[in-house]
């Protein structure tokens, strides 16, 4: 197994409707195209598609909400992503999706996540833990030591912790009902908010009374900053101090000095960033800078299914174009675990499981 693989990983930046397997997304379109309801032949072609600008991909998630928005979906989309980290070495996975409503069909924001929680229940081919409680020493030597088999022998154990999205088209009280839900679904695995969606849709000001409440109610937050050029927002973005930010690509100078002091994590992105010529050439990427400057980041993969990519591909990505060794990406996987949105009972028990997977390193 190459080490990009069989390393421990971390996984920060992952929406779960972005992250379909392409043959779950066709199978579910064959469905509907047989019902009459889509046209197949259209829509594989726009699922096959391999580079899109940003725009396009927002209209594709238009096109993957319609073939994933009933409960027994949502479920089983959850359960396969989930497995599909964890197959390939993610030991904590924070997973953000966008509760949503559709009267026609029962769906409320309440019921598609407690569809979401039915998915990780489902999980069988590996130990899940998403719901927070505290860990025994022993527990936690014993969960390490099942950890420590990467080599498919032993069962593995995998941390989930789940962000609720506030969709940039949403207003401020649908914003603030899904502030809401995050805090009523906090004993099953809810720790924190994303401001995700079309940057070049909505405003700060909608959205900034929600993520105060979210804030003053101790939920993590994380926002998409600066993926398109947007002077009225990237500042007041920073000043909210978030706990991380996704992205950062277009910031201006005293921004990039802004961020570097605050020290706000960021989640990087790089094939999402390339695929949608957000950035013209990775070898250009801002990651080069912040890994020098010992900003702290994690590297993450945004959309696994919609770009064709995993976290394992990230990490042998960063390591070719960069020219980090396989110990400096180790270190890098680790750093993550301080960003995590979860307490000091994981991060320990991840620190044990890197700690572990070091000695094999060679
Ligand atoms: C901003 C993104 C995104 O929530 O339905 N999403 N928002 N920038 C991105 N970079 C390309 N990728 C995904 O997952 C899909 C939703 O996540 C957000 C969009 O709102 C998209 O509709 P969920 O599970």
């Amino acid at each position: 197994m190459e080490w990009w693989v069989s390393m421990p990983k971390i996984e920060l930046h992952a929406h779960l409707n972005g992250s379909i397997r392409d043959s779950t997304l066709l199978e579910l379109a064959r469905v509907l195209g047989e019902k009459g309801a889509i046209v197949f032949s259209d829509v594989e072609h726009v699922i096959m598609k391999n580079d899109r600008s940003l725009g396009e991909v927002f209209k594709l998630f238009d096109l993957i909400h319609i073939l994933t928005t009933d409960h027994k979906t949502v479920t089983r989309i959850t359960k396969e992503v989930v497995e599909d980290f964890a197959s390939e070495n993610v030991v904590y996975l924070e997973l953000r999706t966008t509760p949503k409503k559709n009267d026609s069909i029962g769906m409320s924001k309440q019921s598609y996540m407690e569809a979401v929680i039915e998915g990780l229940r489902a999980v069988t081919a590996v130990d899940i833990d998403f719901v927070p409680h505290k860990i025994n020493t022993q527990d936690s030597l014993n969960s390490i030591a099942m950890n420590d088999a990467c080599d498919g022998t032993r069962r593995k154990k995998t941390y989930v912790r789940l962000l609720l999205s506030i969709d940039r088209r949403e207003t401020t009280e649908a914003a603030i009902e899904t502030v809401k839900l995050a805090l009523e679904m906090r004993g099953v695995g809810v720790v924190g908010i994303d401001l995700s969606g079309n940057p070049d849709v909505g405003e700060w000001n909608t959205f900034l009374p929600a993520l105060k409440f979210a804030q003053e109610q101790g939920l993590y937050i994380t926002l998409h900053c600066g993926e398109v050029p947007n002077r009225q927002e990237v500042q007041p973005m920073l000043d909210f101090l978030p706990q991380r930010i996704g992205h950062a690509i277009f910031f201006e100078e005293e921004e990039w000095r802004q961020l570097k002091t605050s020290k706000i994590p960021v989640e990087i992105c790089l094939t999402s960033n390339i695929k949608t010529e957000s950035i013209s050439s990775i070898d250009i990427h801002h990651f080069v800078d912040l890994y020098n400057a010992k900003h702290p980041l994690v590297l993450c993969t945004d959309d696994a299914g919609v770009f064709s990519t995993s976290l394992s591909n990230e990490y042998k990505l960063a390591s070719t174009t960069f020219g980090l060794g396989k110990r400096e990406m180790f270190e890098l996987a680790r750093n993550g675990i301080e960003f995590i949105f979860a307490g000091d009972d994981v991060k320990q028990y991840l620190v044990g499981a890197f700690d572990s997977a070091a000695k094999k390193l060679n």
